[in-house]
């Protein structure tokens, strides 16, 4: 300490002092830290120069999927039709505000050598016509574009035909007539969605009294749209996560809710957002002009793995849905003991996984256990769900037809390899062949097992996860490389 002390006083080439002989040097001393900071105001306004360069560089992307600007269904047109002369008023606005400031700015300078400081500019406050005016044209501006946002708004909540039609879009032997009503469920951090098959509701009658709620149930049940998810789910819907299937070129009316914070339901070429949240239901609908792939992001924050949750919708042309609906209403196939590798798979899936997955084969038994305090963490391996309808799987995505689908966790995996989660489906006919393969198909996709067994072993390395309080899914440490063969061996036979 001293001794930095004493460098200082001893070191020092130019103590400030302002001898005549001197004075060039202080001057340039003084002068030094202005010189500096121009310089790195300068920096830092190039900086910002080509950060905003950037930015408006990466607007001229190709293939954006999260594009609210190239919409695909007659919803997100609707949307967009809306923003663009509200934009270009918008834009008029901003040039006539902004250029009209900087006029009056040059205009209005006053030389350095007319300056003085008591000369106040010409005092506007009091302008009746003035005020009157920026008060009015606002206004009336603003109640212009309310016309077309507010019809906007009420287009948009528009459903399909009236429920108490009775038409229904599935029927329980897989074929189709009307429409189709799919159930949104937000999850920490992945999607799941109900279909309405047979066109009864999506829920359970739980009190007995012969009512149940739902868009297409007769009148609307109170006690039955206080329900606990799990439990009030109806047993003959079908249950599928991560990748929802809908039919081009017809509107499909969705119930958003959430079992347990508030996301927000967005697939920008489709639609605008709508939160889901828990203990409610939203009505919202989707519709594609074409088949193919579209891409969403869960937009309201909702933890840990919110910059993780993504969502896929793949549209397909009418026969092409037909057929994966009716896949999809298959049980999944129970392997058998001549299969040895599945068959392994089969066991170590029973006996670690069954706690919380759902995979629907037909064994699964709808015992009376209503415990909503149960941990599913403290049940025995091998026991189902504790609760009746054993179709959802709670907190964890149901897995019965978990081949078919070419997203997981949360959209941000691939199944195949070749195909990159952010990749659009290239041709939505190839979709169905990945569906009724087996899994493991010829062609330039194949099941992509290095990727699937590093979330089976590590899933919360993969992807920030509080397992421990049901939200996301275990690592299994113990599992060897060749348990993770078997299980996945298993898993592509879900399809
Ligand atoms: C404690 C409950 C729990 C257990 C036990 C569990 N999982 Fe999971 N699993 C989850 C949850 C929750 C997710 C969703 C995580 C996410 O996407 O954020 C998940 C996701 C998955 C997925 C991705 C599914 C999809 O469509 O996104 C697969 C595959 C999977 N688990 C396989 C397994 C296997 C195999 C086992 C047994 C070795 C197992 N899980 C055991 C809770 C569990
Ligand atoms: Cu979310």
């Amino acid at each position: 300490m001293t001794s930095r002390l004493g460098d200082d006083v001893t070191t020092d080439p130019s103590p400030p002092t302002l001898h005549s002989d001197q004075s060039g040097a202080t001057l340039e001393k003084v002068m030094a830290p202005t010189t500096r900071s121009t310089s790195r105001r300068l920096t830092t306004m190039k900086l910002s120069l080509v950060a905003g360069l950037a930015l408006l560089i990466s607007a001229c992307a190709e293939d954006k999927p999260l594009n609210t600007f190239e919409p695909r269904g007659p919803r997100a047109e609707a949307i967009d039709s809306m923003m663009t002369p509200i934009w270009i008023i918008m834009g008029v606005i901003f040039v006539l505000v902004v250029f009209g400031t900087i006029a009056i700015a040059i205009k209005g300078r006053v030389a350095p050598e007319d300056y003085d400081e008591d000369d106040l500019p010409v005092q506007t406050h009091g302008n009746f016509n003035l005020e009157i005016g920026w008060t009015i044209a606002p206004a009336i501006l603003l109640a212009v574009i309310s016309i077309p946002t507010v019809q906007g708004i009420w287009e948009l909540e528009e459903t399909n035909a009236d429920p108490a039609s009775g038409e229904c879009r599935a029927n329980a032997d897989g074929s189709r007539s009307g429409e189709l009503d799919v159930m949104v469920i937000g999850q920490q951090w992945w999607w799941e969605y109900r279909y309405d098959i047979d066109c009864d509701g999506f829920f359970e009658d739980v009190d007995g009294d012969g009512e149940i709620y739902g868009p297409n149930g007769a009148g609307g049940d109170i006690d039955d749209t206080e329900w606990d998810i799990n439990i009030a789910l109806d047993d003959d819907d079908l249950v599928i996560a991560n990748q929802l299937v809908i039919p081009a070129g017809e509107q499909i009316d969705l119930e958003l809710t959430s079992r347990d914070v508030i996301h927000s339901f967005w697939i920008p070429r489709l639609n605008g957002k709508r939160d889901t949240v828990p203990g409610r239901l939203h009505t919202w609908s989707l519709e594609a002009n074409d088949p193919g792939e579209y891409t969403g992001w869960c937009t309201e924050f909702c933890g840990l793995s919110h910059a993780r949750m993504r969502m896929s919708a793949v549209a397909l042309s009418g026969p092409d849905f037909d057929a994966w609906l009716d896949n999809q209403l298959q049980l999944a196939d129970v392997p058998t003991e001549a299969d040895e590798d599945v068959w392994a798979g089969y066991q170590l899936f029973q006996a670690n996984c069954m706690s919380c997955h759902v995979v629907n084969d037909g064994n699964l038994s709808y015992g009376p256990l209503v415990d909503e305090d149960a941990d599913p963490l403290d049940l025995e391996p091998g026991t189902v769900k504790d609760f009746e309808a054993a179709l959802t799987a709670g907190a964890a995505p149901n897995l019965t037809h978990f081949a078919t689908r070419t997203v997981f966790a949360g959209a941000i995996f691939s199944h195949y390899a070749g195909l990159d989660a952010d990749d659009d489906i290239v041709d939505p006919g190839e979709y169905l062949e990945l569906s009724v393969d087996d899994g493991n198909p010829d062609g330039d996709y194949r099941l992509n097992e290095a990727i699937l067994k590093r979330w089976i072993s590590n899933a919360p390395d993969q992807k920030a996860m509080a397992p421990d309080d049901l939200r996301g899914m275990p690592s299994f440490p113990a599992l060897s490389e060749e348990d993770l063969d078997h299980l996945v061996a298993y898993l592509a036979t879900l399809d």
